[in-house]
């Protein structure tokens, strides 16, 4: 077993289970004739050949099909009266009617959904005897981001090249495209941006753009648009223009004419993905113009052919006054309401930049006017590269059920994201992808989990992060109960485990410059003041952490009333994020009764515990597991207990210099000092910009 085939692992269940499912599936109707049904049929064929051990039989009638797909305008549905409306564009519905099984839906786009819900039903070995659910996604464009270079380099990438092998399009088309889009599809992915926000403006050009249109090509019949990172400036790089200011017609022509020219090519062409004034990327800052004025251009171009913006808030000018964490929303808030209805402005869940713990970010909530679109990083720049067990389920879950209290109690992060709380009807959720050549896809086998989990929360931001575990581990690893229970347990711990030996109690963006590898809480020398974990934790002789409430940086004003006034007193700050608030002596006496410098210590060494744990799981599930993935996987949790001590070993020894105090009684003492973590050097950690 290499990992190659995902959660799409097909494996024998057994003879019962198989007897089981094919009284119940035995023969098949599909109704329906299109590219999308022939994606169908082959995923039928491989799945219960795999599973089941046969391939369903096609029979020529519903009335004969034990399983039968048909679309919702047909008068054979007409037994189920299901409402069409309510299953819109993408939803589905299965429901045993009469002895058979009926997937329902409006497109064939959501039959193929359906065919995977119910292979997925197979897969976790559920009763289908009475099934009867409707799904419909909560959320409109489910979208994976590469942030893949043209070179096929990927920035903060840790599963080797990129998977689009641009040289070789658009003739050769790799097998890899289709199980990459038979994989999203299985997760309700719909869109895909392929380039990296840090744009090259190549990408525009007509040679570039047939490559692009040879995987519009591929991926549609699996309902995934392809979008584009576009660089603001491509006017001027590209199209031979003086400069690339928004407001001048010229510029504006050239975006009208680039988008028929797409759009020609790839007649359901997504849309635009922008980096704009942020990290050196060019946009409209550069000619005096607003974010708006720069979104709403590009918008024009596409709304004639229904494409649509993703305009990112990750910004931060190196010449601004204010902190860091306050500069997105102070930029973004003012523009409410002025960004066109094919435009969503999409937003990193916290306020700095995909920490392993951040509290929400503030836009959430307080942009009512406008769509807001979540970015979550799938891949682990920040915990742990691909080596780390860091499920990322729960700190999806986490923020998305954050309850930002901006329209009183109840107003969640999730509320915003999939529009009950705006005005707009554009709703989106992106994940920065962890893919890449490896044959497992992610590198480390429980990087797969967080692709999967991803795409399952942007269909629906209900279900629980540890259902989805429980339904990943069902289809990737092994059905043996107590194993499931083992390794859901570690799925759900280590996100925990990480933040404990990387950033506990709120401290954050303490990694060492560059390729952000490993510890590096000491650096103060970097060209910008907030590239400098200094910059973060402010330790000194008195305390630790950043005040960030009125006598500070003020970013709590920021938050709703209700938020601005818990997080204004340490006493009512969520403990897991106090030293993101809040400046706090040594011996600040912490809701344990313990002071601030214990607790620090026992976190950090909670979170090597926790990894220690996570080892002797893995031991007891040997017997379960593929002996290959076992392997790989527990090779990777060696690295991760020696990386956890690291980071505890060398914050500690850090810190240490400021508090002054010893390691309390029963804690073991870091093992260097800190200049033999400070003298570490790694030139070639991979990922980095
Ligand atoms: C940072 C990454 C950088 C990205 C940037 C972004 O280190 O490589 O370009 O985010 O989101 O976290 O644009």
């Amino acid at each position: 077993e290499d990992g190659y085939n995902l959660w799409l692992n097909y494996r024998p269940l057994n003879a019962r289970q198989q007897q089981h499912y094919l009284s119940q599936l035995g023969t098949v109707y599909i109704a329906d004739k299109s590219a999308t049904t022939s994606v169908i049929k082959d995923e039928l064929k491989r799945a219960t050949k795999g599973l089941l051990g046969q391939k369903l039989s096609a029979v020529s009638s519903a009335q004969s099909a034990k399983l039968v797909l048909a679309l919702n305008n047909n008068q054979l549905t007409t037994p189920l009266g299901i409402e069409q409306k309510s299953l819109g564009d993408e939803g589905y519905a299965i429901k045993q009617h009469k002895g058979q099984i009926w997937l329902v839906a409006n497109s064939d786009v959501g039959l193929l959904y359906a065919t995977f819900d119910l292979i997925r039903q197979i897969q976790t070995l559920a009763d289908l005897s009475k099934i009867n659910k409707v799904s419909v996604p909560k959320v409109k464009l489910r979208m994976l981001n590469h942030w893949d270079d043209l070179d096929r380099h990927t920035e903060r990438g840790y599963a080797g090249q990129s998977i689009f092998d641009w040289h070789k399009l658009p003739d050769y088309q790799e097998q890899r495209y289709y199980d990459y889009a038979r994989a999203n599809a299985s997760i309700g992915v719909n869109g895909i941006v392929p380039n990296n926000v840090n744009a090259n403006a190549l990408i525009l050009t007509p040679a570039y753009l047939q490559k692009v249109k040879a995987l519009a090509d591929i991926f549609r019949p699996y309902g995934i648009k392809v979008y584009l990172s576009v660089k603001f400036s491509s006017p001027h790089l590209i199209g031979g223009l003086e400069n690339s200011d928004p407001v001048k017609p010229e510029v504006q022509q050239w975006w009208h004419d680039k988008a028929a020219e797409i759009y020609q090519l790839i007649p359901d062409f997504g849309g635009f993905l922008v980096k704009a004034n942020s990290e050196g990327q060019p946009g409209p800052g550069d000619f005096g113009r607003t974010h708006a004025q720069g979104a709403n251009m590009l918008a024009r171009a596409l709304k004639p052919f229904g494409g649509n913006v993703l305009w990112r808030a990750f910004v931060y000018a190196h010449d601004a006054k204010a902190e860091r964490s306050l500069q997105a929303y102070n930029e973004f808030v003012p523009l409410d309401g002025k960004f066109d209805d094919n435009v969503s402005v999409q937003v990193k869940n916290g306020p700095i930049d995909f920490q392993p713990r951040e509290p929400f970010s503030p836009l959430f909530g307080a942009m009512p006017h406008s769509s807001l679109a979540m970015e979550f990083q799938i891949t682990q720049e920040y915990l742990g590269f691909s080596t780390h067990l860091a499920y990322l389920g729960t700190l999806y879950k986490e923020a998305l059920d954050a309850d930002t209290h901006t329209q009183g109690a109840g107003s969640t992060v999730a509320k915003v994201v999939d529009g009950s709380l705006s005005d707009s009807p554009l709703t989106a959720m992106a994940g920065v992808a962890n893919i890449g050549m490896d044959r497992n896809w992610t590198g480390h086998i429980f990087g797969q989990a967080n692709w999967y989990v991803f795409g399952r929360l942007a269909w629906d931001h209900d279900l629980s992060a540890a259902d989805i575990a429980d339904e990943w581990i069902n289809m990737t690893l092994t059905h043996d109960k107590n194993a499931i229970d083992q390794i859901k347990d570690m799925m759900m711990n280590s996100r925990e485990d990480v933040v404990n030996y990387m950033t506990p109690l709120g401290l954050h963006h303490l990694m060492d410059t560059g390729h952000h590898y490993g510890p590096g809480p000491w650096v103060d020398n970097l060209g910008r003041a907030d590239w400098n974990p200094t910059y973060y934790h402010r330790a000194d002789k008195q305390g630790l952490g950043i005040d960030r409430t009125a006598s500070g940086t003020n970013a709590i004003s920021q938050y709703a009333p209700y938020w601005q006034q818990k997080l204004a007193n340490p006493a009512t700050t969520p403990t897991e994020l106090l030293l993101w608030f809040h400046h706090l002596s040594w011996d600040y006496t912490m809701p344990s009764g313990k002071s601030l410098w214990y607790e620090l210590v026992h976190h950090y060494n909670m979170g090597v515990a926790g990894v220690e744990k996570m080892q002797q799981q893995w031991q007891r599930v040997k017997n379960q597991i593929d002996p290959n993935q076992f392997h790989q996987v527990e090779m990777a949790l060696g690295i991760q207990l020696k990386e956890a001590k690291w980071w505890r070993d060398a914050c500690l020894a850090y810190f240490q210099t400021f508090s002054q105090r010893p390691i309390p009684e029963g804690f073991p003492k870091p093992v260097h000092d800190v200049d033999y973590y400070k003298s570490l050097q790694f030139p070639y950690a991979p990922g980095q910009g």
